[in-house]
């Protein structure tokens, strides 16, 4: 059987094997037949990697692992990779722009099936932040870990420490230098950071999120991307979460978790996603800021909103990726 044919049985099989016991939230039931829902549906899971901007490559990379019937915990750790060591991503690992005083800060975190989740923030000279969350994931009993004790556990389990800065990004920051003026401008600089989420064929769901977080920042700035219900978060009934753009407003509505608690309560990954943004935009001034999420659900169904339009993701259903641009408000 070709291995494109056993891909889509594995899927059709898996799909059947799926049953979620969140999924009465899902359908709108009532709680009194949930056992019983839960019994007599379940979700038809069909795989999907999505994720934030035109990262089409690490989608590529993620799908690869998912079309033979890799884990999803593999393929976001593996397709965020890609753009951590690509120099010509500024917003992501090796190439970052730094922060005011010339640093390249690094925050990242991962989650799986599980609810296993790890993180690190402020973290220097490492190459693959996320790699790092792995391994706090797996090999200790903390979530995060932070700046220098984030670069010693990574240095303790085989890590190498290097110069992340670029000359081009070197440049830059020495011409922002001049002015010193800060204010990210929308969609176009510090907006590359990647979110993952992938749905696997065995029905699990993973994400990653991996930045260098604002340009220009204040020294020791942390941002979403590493705080799990903020920049991600994964409930492997229900579905997944991811963010981009301006990190201190998702912070605020701990945007994933929110979009992930409004699948939960039978919204669809869209609805998810737009009525996240529009939590932000009922509280704070938001014509100079971007946020914008990517969901998805135990089923695999996708969804997407920004504040602005301009944001942009890859998805993958099938074996070609797609660049989709997502619904915004304004
Ligand atoms: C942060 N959310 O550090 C990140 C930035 C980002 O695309 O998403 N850039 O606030």
């Amino acid at each position: 059987m070709s291995s494109r044919r056993k891909f889509i049985r594995r899927s059709i099989l898996s799909s059947f094997a799926v049953a979620v016991t969140g999924l009465k939230s899902c359908i709108g039931a009532n709680s009194a037949n949930t056992e019983e829902t839960t019994k007599k549906i379940s979700v038809k899971s069909v795989p999907v990697v999505i994720s934030t901007w035109n990262n089409q490559k690490a989608n590529e990379k993620a799908w690869s692992i998912i079309e033979k019937g890799g884990r999803a915990i593999d393929a976001v750790e593996e397709g965020v990779n890609l753009v951590e060591a690509d120099p010509d991503d500024q917003s992501v690992g090796y190439g970052g722009r730094p922060d005011r005083d010339g640093n390249v800060t690094l925050d990242a975190c991962i989650m799986d099936e599980s609810g296993n989740a790890g993180s690190v923030c402020f973290l220097q000279k490492i190459k693959h932040p996320v790699s790092v969350a792995r391994k706090v994931m797996e090999d200790t009993p903390h979530v995060i870990l932070a700046g220098a004790g984030a670069l010693k556990f990574a240095l303790s389990v085989g890590f190498k420490e290097e110069d992340l800065l670029t000359p081009r990004s070197r440049k830059e920051w020495e011409e922002w230098k001049m002015k010193s003026d800060y204010k990210p401008l929308i969609n176009i600089e510090n907006h590359d950071t990647i979110g993952m989420l992938a749905l696997d064929q065995a029905g699990n769901i993973s994400g990653a999120c991996t930045t260098s977080g604002l340009g220009y920042k204040m020294q020791g700035r942390v941002g979403d991307s590493p705080i799990i219900g903020a920049g991600l978060y994964i409930d492997n009934e229900i579905g997944g979460a991811t963010a981009t753009g301006m990190g201190e407003a998702v912070l605020k509505s701990v945007g994933s978790f929110l979009v992930v608690e409004l699948m939960r309560q039978g919204k669809t990954p869209n609805d998810a996603c737009k009525e996240a943004v529009m939590r932000i935009i009922r509280k704070q001034e938001y014509k100079d800021l971007q946020v914008g999420y990517l969901a998805i659900n135990k089923a695999g169904e996708t969804g997407s909103f920004s504040i602005h339009p301009g944001f942009v993701y890859a998805v993958n259903k099938q074996t070609k990726t797609q660049i989709e641009d997502a619904s915004s408000y304004l």
